[in-house]
C-alpha cells in the first residue's frame, strides 16, 4: 500500500494542552508520527510519496471559506495584538448569543473553536494544510487507480466541522478526500470513522448529502468527548436523511462488541451503494490508551483491516487519533497489513 507524508507536520507542536485543569504536554504531538514511520518502515511500507500541493477550491468544497481564511491569517493577527503565548479559546458564543464572527481575534478565535484543549500555534496552519494535503494526494492515487493508500495525516481532521476548530483538528482531512473522491467520478462514497471518538466534523460538513455517506463507531458522547454530538438519532437531514449512522458504545467496549457495530456499518455503507471508501483510522480503541476508554489488542487491528479490505472497495486511510504512542504504529500497520490480506 502506497504511503503519503511529510515533515510539515513538526510545524504544529503546541506548548501544552488543558487537561484536568492543568497545561499538560499534548496527547497529540509529532513523536506519534514517528511512532508509525517506525512500525511502516519496519513492515516493508517502502513506497512513500510526498503530498501534492492542494487546489485551491479543494478546502472550500468542505469547509466555509471565511473559516479557512481564519485560520490562515489567526497567527498573525494574534501576534500583532501583542500576544505571543499560543492561541487557546476562552470565550464561546453559547445558546442565546450573537452567531457572528467579531473583529477582535480573540472573539473570533472563541467563535471557530468548540474546544479549548486544541491551540493554534504560528505553524498550524502550514502543517493542517499539508496534513490536507495528503488527504487529497492518497485519494488522487486511489482515483488513478491504486487500490488503496494511507494519508498519514498529522494535524488529525474528523473533529473539524464545516466551520470550526477543536479536538485536535482544524481541517477535514477526510471529508477532503471522500469530496475528492466524488470530484474524480465516484457517485457515492462513504466515510467509516474507526476513531474511538465521533468523527462529529465529518458528520457536520455531509449531514445533509446524500452521496457522501458517514458511519461512526465511537464511545457514547454521554460518557466521552466530543459530549454533543455522536448519539444514535443523529442520522442526517434533507437529501442527508439516512446517510449518516452512529454507533455509540460504551466504556469498556472489547472487540467482539466492537466488530458487530462494524459489521452493520459495513452492510449499511454497501447497501449505500459506495463506490470508494475513506477511512477515519484512529487507534485510541486500544486497550492501553491514555484517554479512552475501550479494549481492542494489537491483533484485532488485524481483523478490523481484513474486515476493511474485505469490502473490496478503492479505499483512502486517513490517520485520526491514537495517544499509547508506543503501540500506535503497530496497531496502525497491522490495519494496513490485514487490509491487503484480504482486498482483491
Ligand atoms: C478526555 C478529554 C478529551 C480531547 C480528545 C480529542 C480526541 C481527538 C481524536 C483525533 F482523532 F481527532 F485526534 N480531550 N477526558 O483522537 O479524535
Ligand atoms: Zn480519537
Amino acid at each position: 500500500m502506497l504511503v503519503v507524508r511529510s515533515d510539515d507536520h513538526l510545524l504544529h507542536a503546541p506548548a501544552g494542552e488543558v487537561y484536568g485543569g492543568r497545561l499538560v504536554e499534548p496527547f497529540e504531538r509529532p513523536d506519534r508520527w514517528n511512532s508509525i514511520v517506525a512500525a511502516l518502515d519496519a513492515a516493508g511500507f517502502t513506497d512513500v510519496r510526498e503530498p501534492e500541493p492542494l487546489d485551491a477550491d479543494a478546502l472550500a468544497a468542505v469547509h466555509d471559506p471565511r473559516y479557512v481564511d481564519f485560520l490562515r491569517t489567526a497567527w498573525d493577527e494574534w501576534t500583532a495584538d501583542g500576544y505571543d503565548g499560543d492561541m487557546i479559546p476562552t470565550c464561546f458564543p453559547v445558546r442565546r448569543m450573537q452567531q457572528h464572527p467579531p473583529i477582535d481575534i480573540d472573539g473570533r478565535l472563541g467563535y471557530y473553536a468548540f474546544a479549548a484543549e486544541t491551540s493554534i500555534t504560528s505553524g498550524t496552519w502550514s502543517a493542517a494544510l499539508a496534513s490536507a494535503a495528503i488527504a487529497r494526494t492518497a485519494q488522487g492515487l486511489v482515483s488513478r487507480g491504486e487500490s488503496a493508500a494511507f494519508g498519514l495525516c498529522r494535524p488529525p481532521g474528523h473533529h473539524a466541522g464545516l466551520d470550526y476548530f477543536g479536538g485536535y483538528c482544524f481541517l477535514n482531512n477526510a471529508a477532503v478526500a471522500a469530496h475528492g473522491f466524488r470530484e474524480s467520478g465516484a457517485e457515492r462514497v462513504a466515510v467509516l470513522d474507526v476513531d474511538f471518538h465521533h468523527g462529529n466534523g465529518t458528520q457536520d460538513i455531509f449531514y445533509d448529502r446524500g452521496d457522501v455517506f458517514f458511519a461512526s463507531l465511537h464511545g457514547d458522547p454521554a460518557h466521552e468527548f466530543p459530549h454533543f454530538s455522536g448519539f444514535a438519532d443523529e442520522t442526517g437531514i434533507g437529501a442527508g436523511t439516512g446517510a449518516t449512522c452512529n454507533y455509540p458504545l460504551p466504556p469498556g467496549t472489547g472487540f467482539i462488541e466492537w466488530s458487530e457495530a462494524l459489521a452493520d456499518a459495513c452492510a449499511r455503507l454497501v447497501e449505500h451503494g459506495a463506490e470508494a471508501l475513506v477511512v477515519s483510522l484512529g487507534v485510541d480503541t486500544f486497550g492501553g490508551d491514555p484517554i479512552s476508554s475501550f479494549e481492542l489488542a494489537t491483533d484485532d487491528y488485524s481483523e478490523m483491516g481484513r474486515s476493511l479490505g474485505r469490502l473490496g472497495l478503492p479505499t483512502v486511510y486517513v490517520m485520526e487519533g491514537g495517544y499509547a504512542v508506543d503501540a500506535i504504529g503497530v496497531n496502525t500497520v497491522n490495519v494496513l497489513v490485514g487490509h491487503e490480506e484480504t482486498s482483491p
